[in-house]
């Protein structure tokens, strides 16, 4: 007779702690295979982030793009393994870029094991569109909390426009864990503060409370009573004092989502390395693996098998499927149900969700751009874009942004009736007004557009310096956010130095993927804005100037259409074949059609060539580009009022350059052209010299 033994069924809190101890073990044997990584802090957190994912987010692995997903922000991105165990253990399905469900896990454990190696789906920090289910990358201390505030407006704006009685289609949460790190940085501050302006009770912040950063104790740096200044932001703050305790954490949670008029701030005390005999509590649990003995050590402190790695015990991934696959799916299937009888009674919006979802335009969004008439006097980029901005907003409902405190000079005020402000009593306003926080600012557009929101942020050209980390993310993430930077060079003449850029042209254009767009005169603004409002994927930085600049006449120029090509031949010697070309953007475009008029009269054969656009230009094919910039003509002349960095590869070692190669300096506009050198004589004598007349 054979005896069938039948193991008592595990009881739930044993299971919690299993799947607990599967996270923590998880990420400490991948950082102690790649010899690298963090894996103190996901030790720490492991009974937070499973109370989190498997009792209290609407998240469905199923579909992790399901529109009224809970939002989960791992700010303190350096603890991603974190996040790989989790996506991993509650078997989340990986998408594409075109939004379809593949059906195989997001991350395997196989990624897992080959943590922070080429390819892996469990790479260093959270990467968004590498990974599916990470919202938004992380890494930069600061900038994952600060774009959960972006995330938090778009669910409050969303629910707005699109809730109706019965129907809440927009109900989430966004939950950031953030550490140390994420609350000294300047970033997370001005988040914040904006945050509990505008009351965003959508939004709650865990904060890995572990008195532990990378030096030593935050008693080297960081002593600030932390709960007060939550406080004063006007934050409602809880602290969980044992981040053990799940049902201290859950109770948290559950105060959280209670919570009306003001965002949540959990302080959890916690140990980094919890369990390690040697490492616990210490910056050497940090950013280092435990090592082999430790290793053997910390597993016996959890009671786990000393030799087992990337041990996933029976009934791990069974217990979340009971959890938040269960009760995740359940709600998409809701929603789902709910959303079918939406669209039968609210057509036109639920169509609008779904192009949203998908970053489509409504049809006719561009048919009320302006067209700007010839004017020798013109227009200036801020002003045209201005007024495209005002149309944008009207016919793509889901335009909405605002300036860091510049709009009336950024000329981003959205004026058309009904527009209205982003504010606690009106979450229905298109104009956000991110105060005097411009890295916030870029951080916080990430988020809006991580969201599917079309977002602008604006500010004068050279504080985009103060958000140039986001906007790298931006890119990195590969969003369709635009930045409105105004006052793009001298224009502002007498506030001075501190206000003119000069490198940030370069700078810009110096990174991978982003679009930068100093158009010439306001049909030139038109266009760029028709182009970059058909990006899905990219990032645009437009550069516009403060003072007017000439409309030029298209019909005797070539239309300003070109700009959609980056560069294009905007005029021409009589019958073609240029000796000369003289390549301008923004306001020296104007400057360089005057040189041209001159030295055609003079019998001089020369070209201009309008490029707003280095990075769209080296998308054309070859032929476009040589037509453009025919190789056969050595003498090129680039006159751009900023510095000359970079503008080498378009003229040559024959070509010269007018730009800046100093700082600028405090005096009229007219006083600095002349100063510097932007005069259309100039230009003339250039072409001369490079021609080899005098
Ligand atoms: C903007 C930025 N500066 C510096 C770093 C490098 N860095 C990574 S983790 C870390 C320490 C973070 O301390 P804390 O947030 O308390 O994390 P913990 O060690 O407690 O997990 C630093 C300085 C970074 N990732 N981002
Ligand atoms: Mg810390």
């Amino acid at each position: 007779m054979s005896v069938t033994t039948v193991a008592a069924p595990m009881a739930d809190t044993e299971l919690d702690q299993l799947s607990i101890d599967t996270i923590r073990t998880l990420s400490i044997d991948a950082v102690q295979q790649a010899k690298s990584g963090h894996p103190g802090t996901p030790m720490a957190l492991a009974p937070l982030v499973y109370t989190l994912w498997n009792r209290v987010m609407r998240f469905d692995p199923e579909d992790p793009l399901w529109p009224n997903r809970d939002r989960f922000v791992l700010s303190n991105g350096h603890a991603s393994m974190l996040l790989w165990s989790v996506l991993h253990l509650t078997q989340t399905r990986a998408v594409n870029a075109d939004y379809e469900r593949l059906g195989q896990p997001s991350v395997s454990l196989e990624d897992i094991r080959r943590f922070r190696q080429l390819d892996s789906k469990a790479p260093g920090h959270p990467e968004y569109h590498w990974v599916s289910g990470v919202e938004t990358t992380t890494g930069p201390l600061g900038q994952g909390v600060a774009t959960s505030v972006g995330m938090a407006i778009a669910q409050k704006w969303l629910a707005d426009r699109y809730n109706r009685p019965g129907f809440a289609i927009f109900d989430y949460d966004i939950y950031a864990v953030c550490g140390d790190g994420c609350l000294m940085e300047g970033v997370g501050a001005e988040a914040a503060s904006l945050a509990g302006h505008l009351g965003l009770d959508n939004l709650c912040w865990i904060y890995d409370n572990n008195h532990i950063t990378i030096e030593g104790n935050t008693s080297l740096a960081f002593t600030e009573d932390v709960a007060t200044r939550f406080l004063a932001y006007g934050w409602n703050v809880l602290r969980v004092g044992d981040a053990n305790d799940l049902d201290r954490i859950q109770l948290a949670l559950g105060i959280f989502r209670e919570t009306k008029g003001r965002p949540t701030f959990i302080i959890l005390d916690s140990h980094i390395g919890y369990g390690s005999p040697h490492k616990h509590d210490t910056s050497a649990a940090h950013g280092e693996p435990l090592g082999e003995d430790e290793v053997r050590l910390t597993k016996r402190s959890y009671g786990w098998p000393e030799d087992q790695r990337f041990l996933v015990p029976d009934g791990v991934r069974e217990h979340f499927a009971a959890g938040i696959g269960t009760r995740g799916a359940a709600a998409r299937r809701e929603w789902t149900t709910l959303f079918e009888s939406y669209r039968v009674k609210y057509p036109d919006l639920a169509r609008e969700i779904e192009q949203m979802q998908r970053r489509e335009l409504p049809a006719g969004w561009d048919r009320d751009l302006p067209v700007f008439p010839a004017d020798s006097k013109g227009i200036a980029g801020r002003d045209a874009s201005g007024k495209v901005l005002n149309v944008l907003a009207q016919s793509v409902p889901w335009v909405l942004g605002g300036s860091a405190d510049l709009g009336p000079s950024n000329k981003t005020t959205l004026t058309y009736p009904g527009a209205g402000s982003f504010q606690a009593g009106n979450r229905g306003g298109k104009m956000l007004h991110f105060g005097i926080r411009e890295h916030a600012m870029a951080a916080i557009v990430n988020g809006l557009a991580l969201s599917k929101l079309r977002a602008f942020g604006a500010t004068f050209f050279i504080f985009s310096d103060y958000a140039r980390p986001a906007i790298r993310l931006s890119t990195l993430m590969e969003l369709p956010t635009i930045f409105v930077f105004t006052h793009d060079a001298m224009g502002d003449g007498e506030d001075g130095p501190t206000h003119q850029p000069v490198e940030h042209l370069a700078s810009l254009r110096a990174i991978p993927g982003l679009v930068t767009l100093r158009p010439g005169d306001a049909n030139e603004v038109v266009e760029a804005y028709r182009y970059v409002m058909q990006l899905r994927h990219q990032p645009a930085a437009l550069v516009l100037s403060r003072q007017p600049l000439p409309t030029l006449d298209r019909r005797v120029y070539a239309p300003a259409t070109g700009v959609a090509r980056g560069a294009y031949v905007l005029a021409d010697p009589p019958g073609g074949s240029p000796e000369v070309i003289l390549i301008a953007s923004g306001s020296e475009l104007s400057l360089a059609v005057e040189a041209h008029e001159k030295l055609i009269a003079e019998g001089t054969r020369s070209r201009v060539v309008s490029m707003p656009s280095w990075e769209i230009f080296e998308q054309q094919p070859q032929d476009y580009r040589d037509s453009v910039l025919p190789p056969a003509v050595k003498a090129r002349l680039a006159i751009e009022q900023a510095s000359t960095f970079g503008w080498e590869r378009y003229v040559g070692r024959a070509g010269h350059v007018i730009g800046m190669r100093t700082f600028g300096a405090s005096a009229p506009l007219k006083a600095l052209q002349e100063k510097f050198g932007f005069k259309p004589e100039r230009i003339v004598t250039s072409a001369r010299e490079l021609l080899g007349r005098q």
